[in-house]
């Protein structure tokens, strides 16, 4: 069974020799011990690569690519972005696509709350035939100092924000992830605040680049990746684009996401990617891009300068480095 799973993911001759991808690999073998009992016991092991597998809206991609949004680097190989990953429900580690397979994604019904005209609920399968969908190439900048760069599918979150009708007096729209104790072992970590939380101004909701995505490498997202639905905001650290999304709630006070509440001094509520902003513990100047060997410098707003910068012109007195952790 072993040597049958480990055949699929014999790397490319270009990688055989960097040290993180053997790392990874040898992470895998070893996270592998797990997946063969997960085998003998009839089950799946680790999941296939962005599995469609009883996705009702597989046959909604691939989407039409906004060219608009392109990379002048290359596309990190989707069995690195689909194996390695955050998702804390699961576990806190980068090994949880498999436990993720648990997630149940239908029925999925997405809440819409707070400060807007009509509050309502609406089912994930209306709303994707109701929404823009389109392929962006984005890059994405995590805290730790890893990277990659993907193509998501999805919808621009301001088409979102228009279908809430949010009123005048919502400042900021607050995000919130399934907690569901039964399919998310990680729930079990009492110490952290769930449900997982994250907010954006309406500003940059209603940015360009403020994406809903809810499809990678032109296919239904993997739920490792944050099926049904996940925000992915380019300009700031991986922690903001929040996975699994069951509820948008608008509203004038500024949220408290999930990692300001657990550690506030080391990630707060703006978390722009800026290279000069040190975080607490580690350098933040360059970034390991998954599946390449070497480090490469990290960009202010992780390259989005010329769309987002202009955001918080008003905020660089009052908020400082606060901007950028
Ligand atoms: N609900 C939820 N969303 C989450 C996380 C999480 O633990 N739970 N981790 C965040 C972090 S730290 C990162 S880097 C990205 C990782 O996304 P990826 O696994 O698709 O690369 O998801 C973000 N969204
Ligand atoms: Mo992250």
């Amino acid at each position: 069974m072993l040597l049958r799973v480990r055949k699929g993911w014999e790397l490319p001759e270009s990688a055989a020799t960097d040290e993180t991808v053997f790392r990874q690999r040898r992470e895998l073998v070893k996270s592998m011990g797990l997946g063969s009992v997960l085998l003998a016991g009839g089950g799946m092991g680790l999941p296939a690569l962005a599995s469609t597998g009883g996705d009702p809206s597989a046959h909604l991609y691939p989407v039409k690519r906004n060219e608009k949004y392109t990379l002048d680097r290359d596309l990190t190989e989707e069995k690195y972005a689909t194996t390695y990953n955050n998702f804390y429900e699961f576990g806190s580690h980068k090994k949880i696509s498999a436990a993720a397979q648990e997630l149940v994604i239908r029925p999925w019904t997405v809440k819409i709350d707070g400060a807007v005209e009509k509050e309502l609920t609406v089912d994930i399968d209306t709303l994707l035939k109701q929404m823009p969908l389109e392929e962006r190439l984005y890059r994405f900048r995590c805290v730790e100092a890893w990277a990659m760069a993907v193509p998501w599918s999805g919808f621009p979150f301001k088409a979102l924000v228009d279908f809430a009708k949010p009123l005048g007096s919502a400042k900021y729209v607050q995000m919130e992830t399934l907690a569901d104790k039964k399919t998310m072992p990680g729930l079990k970590q009492f110490w952290y605040p769930w449900p997982y939380l994250e907010g954006l101004s309406i500003e940059e909701a209603t940015n360009d680049l403020a994406f809903i995505a809810t499809g990678i490498y032109g296919k239904p997202m993997p739920k490792q990746n944050g099926a049904p639905l996940r925000l992915a905001v380019p300009w700031k650290y991986g922690f903001k684009s929040i996975k699994s999304i069951v509820r948008f709630t608008f509203t004038e006070k500024r949220p408290i996401s999930f990692w300001e509440k657990t550690q506030a001094r080391e990630y707060g509520f703006w978390a722009n990617v800026n290279p000069k902003v040190d975080h607490p513990r580690w350098s933040q100047a360059t970034e390991q891009l998954l599946g390449q060997s070497g480090r490469v410098p990290t960009l202010l707003y992780n390259g989005y300068a010329e769309h987002v910068a202009h955001l918080y012109k008003d905020l660089e007195k009052s908020e400082g480095d606060r901007l950028f952790r």
